[in-house]
């Protein structure tokens, strides 16, 4: 693709890759120190000051970070009386504060806390294909569970950081398919049971079990999904390892993408092998274009599975042929419009 003369003369576009970083850390500055969420508890217009108070910052550093807040359109400011006031934009009080049902809260500080720190060795994980734990937090060779598990505190914020895309795509890609006549569905890693609870509401006469890794299923039950919800049930095992007991409908939503493609062939023929003819797969996931140009998105996500696991995105010929090799046939793929996406076989 040729570039405008006027670009060549000033190249605004690397200039705004340049500031890519410093634009998510203000952004990740402004959520961690709670500014979204003071403006939308007091509910009003608050000078740069009182903010910097009720906060606890230095006023200086406020200051200049509403500044840029309103330059990035995540909030509003105007004058009243001659005094300067900050308000939240539409979309910071929806996306931005932490109780806000669409909440992006937590995905914004996985991001922060873990992704930006991975990406610091994006160079060394180039060089050396591997992820980069090791040098971000000082923790030796685990299995890529124990790495991204490597305390209470940061596999509770991993499983915050699943479930809140869901808050965003969830409905699309349960009902991208007609998934009505599978009553009895697992979702293998089903981690918060965001997935199971959007199909349970899209669709009445569905029961789910969520399988995962025992101390994920303890973590679920006691944050994420109440004992209320009589069609959501829990079952603890290793995918890799345990039994995968008897559904109609196994659903991997972000699983294939955490792994090699020995793994994820070693999984899916697991998962064959557990399907009754008739029954079914479905795999979530975001997906690059055939024709290698984008989504940006999930380009970018292929970095992040780099310097944070084992895996990869990929194309939709490439979940053909991971499925079509574990035993899988009639696959077919619909795309959402969104981050993620879905393909459907059957034994
Ligand atoms: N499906 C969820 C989603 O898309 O929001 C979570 C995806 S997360 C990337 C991968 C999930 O697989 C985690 O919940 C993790 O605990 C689970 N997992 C990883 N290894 C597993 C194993 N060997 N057996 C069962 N679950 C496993
Ligand atoms: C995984 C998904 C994610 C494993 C690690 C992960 C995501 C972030 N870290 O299966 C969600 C997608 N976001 C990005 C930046 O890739």
């Amino acid at each position: 693709m040729e570039v405008s003369k006027q670009e060549l003369e000033y190249p605004q576009m690397l200039l705004n890759y340049m500031d890519g970083f410093m634009i998510s850390k203000t952004m990740f500055a402004a959520c961690e120190l709670g500014v979204f969420d003071l403006l939308l508890e007091v509910g009003g217009p608050l000078s740069s000051n009182a903010i910097a108070e009720r906060l606890g910052t230095s006023a200086d550093g406020m200051d200049r970070l509403l500044a840029a807040c309103v330059g990035l359109r995540l909030l509003e400011v105007k004058e009243h009386q001659g005094e300067v006031l900050y308000s939240n934009t539409d979309l910071s009080q929806m996306y931005l504060t932490k109780a806000s049902p669409r909440t992006l809260y937590y995905s914004v500080a996985y991001y922060s806390h873990t992704i930006y720190h991975c990406f610091s060795h994006l160079t060394d994980a180039i060089r050396e294909g591997k992820s980069q734990y090791e040098r971000a937090f000082g923790i030796s060779s685990m299995e890529l569970f124990e790495s991204l598990y490597r305390s209470e505190e940061e596999m509770l914020k991993f499983m915050q950081l699943m479930n809140s895309i869901w808050n965003i795509c969830g409905k699309d890609v349960v009902t991208a398919f007609d998934l009505s006549t599978f009553t009895n569905i697992f979702d293998l890693g089903g981690c918060t049971g965001a997935i199971a609870k959007e199909c349970i509401s899209a669709y009445p006469r569905s029961r789910v079990t969520i399988y995962d890794l025992p101390k994920v299923v303890e973590m679920a039950g006691r944050y994420f999904v109440s004992p209320d919800e009589e069609r959501i049930t829990f079952h603890e095992g290793d995918f890799f390892k345990d039994p995968i007991p008897d559904a109609d409908l196994y659903i991997l939503a972000r699983i294939i993408h955490d792994w090699t493609d020995d793994r994820s062939l070693e999984l899916l023929t697991r998962v064959n092998k557990a399907c009754k003819p008739g029954s079914g797969v479905l795999l979530i996931e975001a997906l690059l274009e055939e024709d290698r140009r984008g989504p940006i998105t999930t380009q970018l996500y292929s970095l992040n599975m780099l310097v944070q696991t084992e895996g990869k995105e990929r194309m939709p010929s490439e979940y053909l042929k991971l499925l079509e090799s574990a035993g899988f046939k009639d696959v077919q793929i619909r795309k959402t419009g969104k981050i993620y996406n879905v393909i459907f076989g059957r034994k």
